[in-house]
């Protein structure tokens, strides 16, 4: 069983996607993902970098991700190294020689890139959004925002998810604070039936996630579709459940 406080920190971390609406909850039917991972440098309580991970999940679009918290050493030489400063979100792709800071640009450039458009008003960068972004990161006291000990990982983790999930967000949280870079799979909801907790679907029915998507070959690989899923490459491990996935990060990687 959770103990209480991964309890509360679940909820918390629910009453934090309300204040952003849920949104980056749902994503694209159709994604176009590059042959090359794009990398973001990231401050997962950053209220701006969570506006451009939003964006990410809306594109069901995957990404490297180097966090930046305050205090840490890790990424930020190579941040410097490309932007000539320490400011996150920075996003290097390329696949087309892009290097961009600022959200609303990273924003616009991603969805002009990976589907054509501009972004919708809900996932720009606003004074709204930005307000309402802020209020997350203070529901959550600034998790996700300081850097803690760490032993750094040969090689980056991966860890699937989505940008509203409440059971994923203290994982992201916790690789942020210990500066692990991680491929942040994005799975995204395409349809009804993946929507609500993995066991207690909204949709009544066997569950079938769109033909062709990485929910599917989820499903495949796995029998079910549920996240945070963590893969440690480094351990060869790979497991499901929020507080065994905190137990370990700290276990292996907190000093
Ligand atoms: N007990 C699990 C619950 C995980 C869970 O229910 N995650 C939700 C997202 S927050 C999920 O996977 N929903 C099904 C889906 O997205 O298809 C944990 O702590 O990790």
């Amino acid at each position: 069983m959770f103990p209480d406080s991964h309890i509360r920190n679940v909820i918390n971390s629910t009453l934090a996607s309300t204040t952003r609406f849920w949104r980056g909850t749902s994503g694209s039917r159709k994604t176009r993902q590059p042959a090359q991972l794009p990398v973001l440098y990231d401050r997962e309580g950053c209220p701006k970098c969570r506006l451009v991970r939003e964006a990410l999940t809306e594109l069901n679009l995957d990404v490297m991700i180097y966090p930046c918290p305050e205090g840490g050493s890790r990424f930020f030489t190579p941040l410097e190294a490309v932007s000539g400063n320490t400011q996150v979100p920075y996003l290097v792709d390329a696949n087309t020689d892009t290097e961009l800071g600022g959200a609303q640009e990273i924003i616009e450039y991603l969805f002009q890139e990976y589907r054509g458009t501009q972004p919708p008003k809900e996932i720009s960068e606003t004074a709204f959004n930005l307000v309402s972004s802020h209020l997350t990161t203070w529901v959550r006291g600034n998790k996700g925002t300081r850097a803690k000990a760490s032993v750094a990982p040969e090689k980056p983790l991966v860890l699937y998810s989505f940008e509203s999930s409440p059971f994923s967000r203290p994982v992201r949280e916790r690789l942020c604070e210990l500066e692990i870079p991680y491929q942040l799979v994005n799975l995204s909801k395409q349809q009804w039936a993946d929507m609500g907790p993995a066991v207690h679907r909204l949709h009544l029915g066997k569950y079938r996630p769109l033909p062709g998507s990485k929910r599917e070959h989820f499903l495949q690989q796995h029998g079910e579709v549920q996240v945070p899923y963590l893969v440690d490459p480094n351990h060869q491990t790979a497991m499901f459940e929020s507080a065994r996935i905190l137990r370990y990060l700290d276990d292996y990687y907190a000093k």
